[in-house]
């Protein structure tokens, strides 16, 4: 058993050049300091209004350092349901916006790492304790759009997910390929404009569809077959869409109704080799999430990012939208409610993927949790810029731990293997 013997808060920097949070814990037995833990909080962009708030990055490091620091000392590191349970107290508000969802979260993630450190083990092994774990199905963006690269598309994310691979660094050996080949078409006919803030490929595409096709094409580029090998997954990010009732889709000029966006989603459903659509509506539009989960729940992922927001209450009252929820822990606050809201998917018979927000650092602490608490999915973003590499890279070190003592690989068995 060790004890937190000290929390301490930073300011630190950002993918985005934008000032966020570290936590470090320190524990021992006794007095003498045994083991530390850091973890630095993410920032999204594209945010859902249920969301735990952050606050201005000064205040709430005055927060870890004071109050926070104050109410964990002495308290047992490994007792993270307890230490969450006082970090909710202590905030006292329904959205964490006093002691800040920046400070909180970085500080309960950095006491699992501090026990995980205390207990002379990886944060993934420590979370698994003696169960048989996997890596992650990765779901990579090859195009970035939406409020990631100022709306050169309105969809957010173009991701590819290697259905096909028999490994996690398999997977990731084929996107290098696909991401490689995506970015030389777009050059090739002048369409390439930098890459987005989670990395990928920032396209000049005269519609949404385009990145879809373009995508396929790149997949064949790269040698793999399209709904075969790899397959496609979209985060719409409707949320930001919506206004007046209608989905906007600025690139296109035009502006559809529910009815009309579902119609086209299908359609895309039909054409292109989607396994999985994120965000297809907006937070608030419950009847035409529901609508859309009715129509092709049986066929496709429908994920909830801005719908769930990672609440284990939202989850439970879903009644029939979505079928997948995105685990974010600093959409929620604290580990302890991102484990509450993956233990509720797999009551209620959902699947679930652990996600980084498009503001990251050097911070691998998602990928251990994906591993630790079984997720079978994990999205990070691109293929380029090291505040995602350091995520795979994280990965294949686990994968190279586990060596031949993992469970199997989850893809076939997530999405099969697909008739082009
Ligand atoms: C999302 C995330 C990551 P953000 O919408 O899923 O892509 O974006 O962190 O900006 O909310
Ligand atoms: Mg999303």
């Amino acid at each position: 058993m060790a004890k937190i013997l000290n929390v301490r808060g930073r300011r630190v920097w950002d993918s985005r050049g934008r000032a966020t949070v570290e936590a470090e814990v320190i524990v021992g037995r006794g007095a003498t300091p045994l083991a530390s833990g850091r973890a630095i909080a993410p920032a999204g962009a594209s945010t859902g209004s249920g969301e735990a708030k952050n606050i201005d990055v000064r205040k709430a490091v005055e927060h870890v350092n004071g109050v926070m620091r104050k109410a964990l000392l002495t308290a047992r590191v490994e007792d993270q349901a307890a230490i969450d349970r006082k970090l909710i107290e202590l905030d006292g508000t329904r959205d964490k916006s006093r002691l800040g969802a920046n400070a909180i979260v970085a500080v309960s993630l950095a006491c699992a790492h501090a026990a995980a450190a205390a207990a002379k083990k990886p944060l993934w092994r420590y979370l698994a304790g003696n169960k048989p774990v996997a890596l992650p199905v990765p779901q990579i963006q090859i195009y970035g759009g939406g409020a990631h690269a100022r709306g050169s598309v309105d969809l957010q994310d173009y991701m590819l997910v290697c259905i096909g691979a028999g490994s996690f660094s398999e997977a990731l050996e084929w996107t290098a390929e696909v991401y490689r080949a995506a970015g030389a078409r777009l050059a090739k006919r002048n369409r390439l404009a930098g890459v987005a803030d989670e990395g990928g490929w920032w396209p000049a595409f005269k519609s949404n569809e385009e990145g879809l096709a373009e995508l396929v094409g790149a997949i064949s580029d790269a040698g793999f077959e399209p709904g075969r090998d790899c397959a496609i997954a979209l985060d719409v990010a409707a949320t930001q869409l919506l206004r007046g009732g209608r989905y906007h889709l600025s690139l296109e000029n035009r502006s559809l109704s529910a009815e009309q966006m579902q119609a086209m989603l299908l359609r895309w459903l039909e054409a292109y080799p989607i396994v999985s659509i994120e965000d297809p509506f907006a937070e608030n539009d419950v009847a035409a999430m529901k609508a859309f989960t009715k129509a092709a729940g049986d066929k496709v992922q429908i994920v909830g990012d801005d719908y769930f927001v990672t609440s284990e209450q939202k989850l439970r009252a879903a009644g029939g939208a979505c079928n997948t929820v995105l685990l974010k822990p600093n959409q929620v606050g604290t580990l302890s409610e991102t484990l509450a809201c993956w233990n509720a998917s797999r009551e209620l018979g959902y699947r679930a993927i652990v996600s980084a927000r498009s503001g990251e650092t050097e911070d691998v602490s998602i990928v251990h949790l994906a591993v630790g608490w079984g997720v079978p999915q994990l999205k990070v973003g691109s293929f380029s810029r090291s505040e995602r590499m350091a995520k795979w890279n994280e990965g294949l070190r686990i994968e190279e731990a586990l060596g031949g003592k993992q469970l199997i690989y989850p893809a076939r068995r997530l999405f099969g293997r697909r008739k082009s």
